[in-house]
């Protein structure tokens, strides 16, 4: 069985950036791994990614919301997550169950217990066995966002969540910070307020760890 590692965070708070790097660290080191994010990763999930981040006047309520994330993951660990770890891959992941929780549950209020459920239901029990939390304060994480969605302005803009308020962003900050006080020992908390180069030794530093442990 491979090792499943998850990325998760704010808005803008480097993820992308840093999986990509990491998945380069690790083939440098002839190590077999997948980059997959989510929503996405399979054709049914990069149709309903679409459906969920580009603002349309589409309206989908939050319960909606919380399904079609659900039915894209479970797309996604059947039939790319599941595969590639019982093939022994190492699977980066851009966001996962805990982004549901985060912004379905304490973004938009809707009940984390039935989250749980669906999560589990979904992912077929999947866990992740390390998670790297990128810490940002909510308002550089918005700057920086909008700095990515001006330099793709033209193309597809996936700026929905990027729409929210303030608040809202808040909240999703603080359910991760509840998630990770529940699971301590998933998480590593990375300053992502630094330099990419920093922030990226710091990457290096937990996927040695988590290797060394395998
Ligand atoms: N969502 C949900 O609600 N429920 C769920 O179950 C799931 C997701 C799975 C899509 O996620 C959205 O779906 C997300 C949550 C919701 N909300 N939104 N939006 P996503 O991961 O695809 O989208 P995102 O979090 O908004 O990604 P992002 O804005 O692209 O941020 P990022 O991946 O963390 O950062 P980045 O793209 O690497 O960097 C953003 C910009 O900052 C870019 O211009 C970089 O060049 C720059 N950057 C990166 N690192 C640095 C440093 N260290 N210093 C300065 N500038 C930097």
């Amino acid at each position: 069985m491979g090792l499943f590692i998850t990325f998760e965070g704010p808005e803008g708070s480097g993820k992308t950036t840093q999986i990509k790097k990491a998945g380069e660290y690790l083939r440098s080191r002839n190590i077999s791994c997948i980059l997959t994010e989510e929503p996405g990763g399979t054709e049914l999930g990069y149709t309903l990614r679409q459906l969920l981040l580009n603002k349309s006047s589409i309206n989908i309520v939050g319960k909606a919301e919380l399904l079609l994330f659900a039915a894209a993951r479970a797309q996604h660990v059947e039939e790319v997550i599941l595969p590639a770890l019982g093939g022994g891959a190492i699977v980066l992941c851009d966001r996962f169950a805990d982004a549901t929780i985060a912004y379905q549950g304490y973004g938009r209020g809707l009940n984390v217990e039935e989250i749980r459920w669906i999560n589990d239901y979904s992912s077929r029990n999947l866990k992740p066995d390390r998670t790297l939390f990128f810490n940002l304060p909510v308002e550089t994480g918005l700057n920086r966002a909008m700095g990515r969605i001006a330099q793709s302005a033209g193309s597809h803009t996936e700026d929905r969540f990027e729409g929210e308020e303030l608040q809202f962003h808040r909240r999703v900050w603080e359910g991760y910070y509840t998630i990770i006080k529940d699971e301590p020992e998933r998480f590593r908390i990375i300053n992502a307020a630094r330099d990419i180069e920093q922030v990226f030794n710091d990457v290096c530093y937990h996927l040695d760890a988590v290797l060394s442990i395998k």
